[in-house]
């Protein structure tokens, strides 16, 4: 029997509207880079969830189609942790939103440049100014042995900049371990009622995009930029266990880089004063963990996780693989003469 005339019109019309809707639903542009890249829709049952955000929509589809790729799904590459923290990619928060709610937050940048660490000091400062939370209300806190030394950048409104002499340790490792000794002090007797939220970053550092309020949490750390797609066990945790930095074969979840940390002015106090303790122990063994005081960050944080999880957006170095898979490379490693800047 054929089908009937109705039917038929009913079916052509339905069709037609289904084209429609779909030409009207893509952005011909971004919708061929997303063929390109897929080799046509596989996969597309995943993502074509309609969400409010088309560019959300794509971002998400991109990193599950590289995931794919990668053989496998990478914790990394998701826009949430197991337990449930946000992990922050570009296109996954909605910046005025986040912009809005923290109109009155008071952020600290806190960041330590000794000897001849000095001489980042002027490029992080003055690629802060550009890219660092521009807009709210920002108090640099500049730890250093030279405070005659350093240069102020043009400031923006809103934004001020501290000095604190340091004395400046001999023993390298010493140097960076006494980060966390000062930070302990700092939090707990100045920060306290100077501002809401902390972000700790390392010195030999430029800001090269966006990061703003989107990274603000209770407590949040930031992938480690060349660990991101391996699997925890091949982490470089400190694995013995007489360490105070040690973690057992089977726990953490991702790599941590000390570089850029933060969160709410007390939790980097627990933190810090954690990690601190941990180096002191470890001292009268006389022992050292593998990564200082990166060690003793990432056991902190396995066992006290991060309330937000910042992507390797937020740390990159241009000679890494994988630069691909990273849209924005916010705040990017200076490249340096290890042997020149450490002697
Ligand atoms: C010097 C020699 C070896 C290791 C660290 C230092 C050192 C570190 C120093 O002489 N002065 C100094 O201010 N630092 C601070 O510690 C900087 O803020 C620096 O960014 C941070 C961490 O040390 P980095 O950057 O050498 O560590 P990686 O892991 O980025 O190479
Ligand atoms: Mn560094």
């Amino acid at each position: 029997m054929l089908p009937s005339k109705q039917y038929v019109i009913g079916a052509t019309l339905m069709m037609v509207l289904l084209i429609i809707v779909s030409i009207c639903l893509y952005n011909p542009e971004r919708m061929s880079q997303f063929k390109q890249k897929t080799g046509w829709l596989q996969n597309v049952n995943d993502c074509s969830q309609k969400l409010d955000d088309k560019s959300t929509e794509l971002a998400h589809c991109e990193r599950n189609l590289l995931m794919n790729d990668l053989n496998g799904r990478k914790a990394s590459l998701n826009a949430v942790t197991s337990w449930l923290a946000p992990i922050i990619w570009d296109g996954i928060y909605n910046l005025k939103t986040l912009n809005e709610q923290h109109k009155d937050t008071r952020i600290g940048l806190f960041v330590f440049a000794v000897k001849k660490y000095i001489r980042f000091l002027g490029p992080f400062l003055e690629t802060a100014e550009h890219f660092f939370m521009v807009g709210h209300n920002v108090t640099y806190y500049v730890f250093t042995d030279n405070v005659n030394n350093v240069v102020k950048p043009k400031m923006g409104e809103g934004r001020n900049l501290q000095l604190h002499e340091v004395s400046a340790d001999k023993r390298w490792q010493d140097v960076s371990m006494r980060r966390m000794e000062i930070l302990t002090a700092i939090t707990k007797e100045r920060m306290a009622n100077e501002i809401d939220y902390l972000v700790c970053a390392d010195v030999d550092m430029v800001f090269n995009d966006h990061m703003g309020v989107e990274i603000l949490g209770d407590r949040f750390a930031t992938m480690h930029p060349a660990y991101f797609l391996d699997e925890p066990q091949g982490f470089s945790y400190e694995r013995r266990p007489i360490s105070a930095a040690y973690i057992p074969y089977g726990e953490g979840d991702f790599y941590y880089m000390a570089a850029l940390y933060g969160g709410k002015v007390e939790e980097i106090y627990k933190l810090s004063t954690a990690c601190h303790n941990g180096i002191k122990e470890d001292q009268k063994k006389n022992i050292e963990a593998v990564w200082q005081e990166e060690s003793h960050l990432n056991r902190y944080l396995v066992y006290n996780k991060p309330t937000k999880v910042l992507s390797p957006e937020y740390i990159w170095d241009t000679d890494l693989p994988n630069g691909e898979l990273i849209k924005r490379k916010r705040f990017l490693a200076v490249h340096k003469n290890h042997e020149e800047v450490r002697n």
